[in-house]
């Protein structure tokens, strides 16, 4: 077995075979884009900076193919083990240069040996990103009434349930520790299916309590982070359903506690883009879980419905940028899908660049601009400013980003060129990985 650099040398070498049979019509395409923004007044180059700076942490649940209720149909070569998925993350950041960060998620990759799982991460030139906590899932104690978490875990009416929420969030944190992560993402079950069922303000002073118990505990410079949900688990009500009891959660936690917003876990027609506006303005603003949807936690490609959203999103965050409001906390932006028809590094590789490409559209609207026209009360010209961004091809902007770190032009097609599955299919066969 090759080493994890020696792998990642012989595909960068392919991922450059690939590209470099693209070079030319690229230059043309690139070139024709830069001089019409240099026109502009756009620093085309301060703007390709900013591109190539943006990293999209990779969920380790999403590398293998995800249930629905109804089935699963998992493709060969997926990864089955920590190191395997450790692998495809490295391939993707090869590919989009912009993927060298796993979301982990434990237990589904609790690593035997610690140690040993950071050297591999450190020589695949894959960072440990915000690490996940479950208790959503209770293999150890399902059927002990005053343990399981079947009916909640940090908002559990028994302290003895609460308890192992606790330490099993305190366990993850040391890991992650130990791993080189820097936050802790909370997967909060907690909920009711039933009208009566709960003492809705008793459930969250539970809540609250457990997760002080957490975030007392988190070692120099980490961050915790609240992701709310209206529902799923639970069907009737969830501890943390929206973005204003996501802000008070994090605001009684502490200043290291921020919220994360889940695009997939608002209800039909919510203002998404206002929701994070009022958290950047709050400070409270920690990260993203990108996806999209169209009934609620659809878990679908990002931007692959309503890319127009995606980057109204971006928007906020260029102008949150801007403004100064991200400055003592780098945004986590991360992808949280669950494939169950696309091969899911393909999936992953359209979620990054849609991501990407509406943060660069959102880049190119015309901040100064857009306020004067809110200032004089001219909606339809703030309309134009701001689909005039929206309506720029900055495809050629990604490729001109990739291209200078030796990444792939085409992420999807040199994937498929490269036939990265294929080899994984005959290395790995028809492993399963573990996760959704
Ligand atoms: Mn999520």
């Amino acid at each position: 077995m090759s080493s994890p650099e020696a792998a990642r040398r012989a595909l960068a070498a392919r991922v450059a075979e690939v590209a470099s049979r693209g070079a030319a019509a690229h230059q043309e395409e690139f070139g024709q884009l830069a001089a019409r923004l240099a026109r502009r007044g756009v620093d085309v180059e301060a703007l390709l900076a900013r591109l190539a700076s943006l990293r999209i942490a990779v969920p380790s649940w999403a590398l293998g193919t995800g249930g629905t209720r109804f089935g699963r149909f998992p493709e060969a070569g997926e990864p089955a083990t920590l190191f395997q998925k450790i692998d495809d993350v490295a391939a993707l950041d090869a590919l989009t240069g912009a993927n060298g960060e796993v979301s982990l998620h434990i237990p589904w990759d609790e690593p035997g040996d610690v140690a040993a799982a950071r050297q591999y991460l450190e020589a695949s030139g894959v960072a440990c990103g915000p690490i996940n906590s479950n208790t959503f899932q209770d293999g150890a104690r399902p059927n002990d009434p005053r343990a399981s978490w079947k009916f909640g875990s940090v908002s559990n009416a028994f302290e003895e349930a609460r308890a192992r929420a606790v330490d099993h969030n305190l366990h993850v944190v040391d890991l992650g520790a130990r791993l080189g992560s820097r936050a802790l993402t909370v997967w909060l079950p907690d909920g009711s299916n039933h009208p009566g069922q709960h003492d809705f303000r008793g459930a969250l002073d539970r809540t609250i309590d457990s997760l002080r118990r957490v975030h007392e505990a988190l070692p120099p410079g980490w961050s915790m982070y609240t992701e709310h949900k209206p529902f799923e688990p639970a069907f009737y009500s969830s501890v943390n359903p929206d973005w204003g009891a996501s802000l008070l959660v994090a605001r009684e936690l502490g200043e290291n506690c921020r919220c994360l917003v889940d695009l997939g876990h608002h209800l039909p027609n919510a203002n998404i883009e206002q929701v994070v506006a009022m958290l950047l303005r709050e400070r409270r603003l920690g990260g993203f879980h990108f996806n999209d949807s169209s009934y609620g936690d659809d878990d679908l490609t990002a931007g692959s419905i309503r890319p127009y959203r995606l980057f109204l999103v971006c928007c906020e965050l260029a102008a949150g940028e801007a403004d100064g409001l991200v400055d003592d906390h780098p945004l986590d932006l991360m992808i949280d899908a669950s494939h169950n028809i696309k091969d899911p590094m393909e999936d992953i590789l359209q979620s990054t660049e849609a991501i990407l490409l509406a943060h660069a559209q959102a880049f190119l609207v015309d901040r100064a601009a857009l306020r004067a026209a809110q200032s004089a009360n001219d909606a339809a010209l703030a309309q134009e400013i701001l689909q005039d961004g929206f309506r720029t091809d900055a495809r050629p902007l990604l490729r001109e980003a990739r291209r200078r770190k030796g990444a792939a032009l085409e992420p999807l097609r040199a994937f498929r060129e490269i036939g990265y599955r294929a080899e994984a299919a005959a290395r790995r066969g028809h492993a399963r990985a573990t996760g959704l």
